[in-house]
């Protein structure tokens, strides 16, 4: 099957905001009383905001009113903002950098499908704000991962058919609409465990580019 636009997951895949996702979390669970772990953290890799939320106060031991959710979500997103201002460019996963290139060079067309809204500042912070020819992102979406709103968008926007078009993801989550959408998935991280992705790796970084031009049929 023949390539023509990868289309990259932003969080864990080009840039590890997870961590930053993490200490935000855990601040605002830490201040509310309510128990949050490792384990729940990993649910949240590619979900929205507010259904990640809705996933940490499954451990709540009161229920809170819709106000309140709205209030916790900006808490949370302005703890975040603060840890996304401390990324870099150096921040750039490793394998990343080399393999856009390589897109660019031999014409693949490359975008970012992002559940977060907060995308436009990442891509900001690491100096890749107009590197890409789409993004897509939590602000231009009606539902979140593991819904293939994001990918279906991209292609759309990119021109391409879907069955032409390859995801790179991190997050289970983001495998489901890859597929759902019709794409091939490259899982990387904890999505390189899912038995459900076209292609696995640990990292980008473990491909040379002419080789994951080739894998893919660039
Ligand atoms: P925000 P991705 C996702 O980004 C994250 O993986 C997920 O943990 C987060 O809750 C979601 O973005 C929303 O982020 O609060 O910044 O809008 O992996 O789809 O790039
Ligand atoms: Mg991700």
């Amino acid at each position: 099957m023949k390539t023509e636009a990868v289309i990259f997951d932003l969080d864990g895949v080009i840039v590890a905001t997870d961590d930053c996702h993490y200490r935000a979390w855990k601040r605002l669970t830490g201040e509310e009383g309510i128990y949050f772990d490792a384990e729940i953290n990993r649910r949240l890799r590619g979900v929205g905001r507010m259904d990640s939320l809705a996933i940490i106060l499954e451990k709540a031991e009161r229920t809170y009113y819709p106000e309140e959710i709205k209030a916790l979500a900006d808490r949370k997103n302005a703890y975040y903002r603060q840890f996304v201002q401390e990324l870099t460019p150096d921040c750039i996963l490793p394998g990343v950098m080399v393999i856009l290139t390589e897109l660019r060079k031999k014409g693949i067309k490359i975008a970012v499908g992002s559940s977060s809204k907060n995308t436009p500042l990442i891509l900001e912070r690491i100096g890749l704000k107009d590197y890409f020819d789409v993004v897509v992102d939590g602000n231009d979406l009606t539902k979140s991962k593991p819904d293939p709103e994001v990918f279906l968008l991209a292609a759309e926007r990119l021109r391409v058919a879907p069955s032409h078009c390859v995801v790179v993801e991190d997050a289970d989550a983001g495998v489901e609409a890859a597929l759902a959408a019709g794409m091939r998935v490259i899982g990387v991280g904890t999505a390189a465990d899912n038995p459900r992705v076209t292609w696995r790796a640990a990292t980008l970084a473990v491909f040379c580019p002419e080789e994951f031009c080739h894998l893919l049929g660039c």
